[in-house]
């Protein structure tokens, strides 16, 4: 049996993410799919609307899940039993944050990090150049589920 944690922040969730919940849903026994909620920093999507739209995108996977976490990665993964955190990689960049993260975490409570290299469609996409986009009137369509396209122009 192996539980695995997709932690972020999803504000919105991408199709970048989607393709990661699908692989690790693939690749793992249970996927809990762990939105950040930080109440220090501003979002668009306040946390229960991020967990809504997480859910109906998770709900075609039955070994996936949905939570909000506060705090420490490391404690949420212990408190749901995860062996593993999944992180997603885009570029050297997310490397390079992402690999000091894994360390640190690894050496907090010895959990791991797996990273799943993106789809290359989806390499680019990130949820801040959308809204970016989004804000400024451009087309976002193709980079989001479109339930979380519909929440997005409802939003502005
Ligand atoms: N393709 C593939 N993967 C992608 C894509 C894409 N297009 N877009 C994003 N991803 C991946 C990211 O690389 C990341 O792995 C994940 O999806 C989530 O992305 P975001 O942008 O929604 O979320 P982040 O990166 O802002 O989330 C950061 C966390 C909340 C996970 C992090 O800050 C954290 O762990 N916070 C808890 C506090 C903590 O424990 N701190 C100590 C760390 S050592």
């Amino acid at each position: 049996m192996s539980r695995a944690v997709f932690p972020g922040t999803f504000d919105p969730p991408t199709n970048g993410h989607l393709d990661v919940i699908a692989r690790a849903s693939a690749a793992f026994t249970e996927v809990v799919v762990a939105a950040g909620v930080n109440p220090a920093k501003q979002r668009m999507f306040e946390a229960g609307e991020r967990v809504a739209m997480l859910t109906e995108l998770a709900a075609p996977y039955g070994n996936v899940t949905v939570a909000t976490f506060d705090g420490l990665l490391v404690d949420f993964c212990r408190t749901v039993d995860a062996q593993v955190i999944i992180k997603g990689l885009r570029s050297g960049s997310d490397y390079d944050y992402e690999l000091r993260m894994a360390q640190m975490n690894r050496r907090l409570t010895g959990v791991d990090t797996l990273f799943l290299p993106t789809a290359p469609e989806h390499g680019y996409v990130s949820s801040s150049l959308v809204k970016e986009i989004a804000k400024l009137g451009g087309p976002v369509d193709a980079f989001l589920p479109p339930a979380v396209h519909t929440k997005l122009l409802a939003k502005l």
